[in-house]
């Protein structure tokens, strides 16, 4: 059983999550608008990622006699300044998150909830493989420096990396 305090912790997480996945839903909308359509490929399965993300939150709230609160969304940016903006807003949300997230683990610890600290461990371990990967991409658009070839590989690459694959590179 989940106390009060942890329960609101989660779906303040299930907020969080779901919110990344609209905001992402929202940059691979206008990538493939904007005719990136490895960056949009990237982004639309980042988002799905994210709403699993929720989806394991929300379970996990349900099982363990808790309540989860399927939120309202506020509604995300139709467009982006350009894709170093774009992926600026991503590595800054998931910093963000990541911050979240340590302050879950932290409620988890004072409430003694040690089944619940280790549940959001699995949260830790991804967002330090989602911070890392969104470090890569701006590195990478940082050495490209608007060079319209380097873009043109650069879109035609990302659409093969996901947060999955790139944190699978890791274990090889
Ligand atoms: Fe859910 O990992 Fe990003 O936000």
């Amino acid at each position: 059983m989940v106390s009060e305090k942890v329960e609101g912790a989660l779906n303040n997480q299930v907020r969080l999550e779901a919110e990344s996945s609209q905001f992402y839903l929202a940059m691979a909308s206008w990538a493939e608008t904007e005719g990136l359509n490895g960056v949009s490929e990237f982004l639309y399965t980042h988002s799905d990622e994210e709403r699993q993300h929720m989806l394991r939150l929300v379970r996990y709230i349900n099982e363990r006699g808790g309540r989860a609160v399927i939120p309202q969304l506020p509604k995300p940016p139709v467009t982006f300044e350009s894709m170093t903006q774009l992926f600026e807003n991503l590595l800054k949300h998931e910093i963000n998150v990541s911050e979240k997230i340590s302050e879950v683990v932290d409620i988890c610890l004072n409430e003694k909830d040690y089944i619940t600290h280790n549940f959001m461990q699995w949260y830790v371990a991804e967002q330090i493989e989602e911070e890392a990967l969104a470090r890569t991409i701006m590195d990478k658009l940082k050495l490209i420096d608007g060079d319209k070839g380097g873009l043109y590989l650069f879109d035609r690459d990302i659409a093969t990396i996901s947060v999955t694959s790139a944190a699978d590179e890791g274990k090889k």
